[in-house]
């Protein structure tokens, strides 16, 4: 991951006109008021460990907070090969988030955009609609779709204020 970051780092610094030319190409569909989100997708091997001492994959944030009809807007990171989403039918979210690049035994992350506006106060519980979590043995997924007691990795909490 470390090789991946620096070749990243520099490419961004080689960018760095082209950089800026894409930010201003994306301002202009961020309005000032609306909301970003950064996130990450990890593999359990990355060392977010469950109660059970084993690695998991896990959606980082889990739990995040957004205005009541304010656009939100995702960056999604996914630092691991398969594929998850973000499912919230309250919302109605249902964000596909594409699977990182496996090179050798490393993987490239992919990054999803996407974006909604929640449109009612309330607490939501999102989960990943996906069979994830392999690595883990699936303990991320059991008792159904992020099973109730998982959240904090392939499940979490959306507050709507
Ligand atoms: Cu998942």
């Amino acid at each position: 991951m470390g090789e991946i970051v620096r070749r990243r780092d520099v490419l961004a610094m080689a960018a760095g006109g082209l950089g800026a030319a894409l930010l201003a190409g994306t301002a202009n569909r961020v309005r000032a008021a609306d909301q970003s989100l950064t996130m990450y997708v990890f593999r359990g091997v990355q060392g977010i460990l469950g109660p059970d001492g084993k690695g998991h994959d896990a959606i980082v944030p889990a739990n995040f907070v957004v205005k009541v009809g304010v656009p939100v807007h995702l960056e999604i990171i996914n630092y691991d090969e398969g594929a998850h989403t973000i499912t919230c039918k309250d919302l109605g979210l249902n964000i596909q988030i594409k699977g990182g690049k496996e090179v050798g035994k490393t993987v490239e992350p992919v990054t999803t955009r996407a974006s909604f506006t929640a449109s009612k106060k309330g607490t939501f519980r999102w989960y990943c609609a996906l069979a994830c979590d392999a690595g883990g043995h699936g303990w991320a997924m059991e008792q159904g779709y992020a099973g109730i007691g998982k959240e904090g990795y392939m499940a979490g909490f959306i507050v709507v204020m």
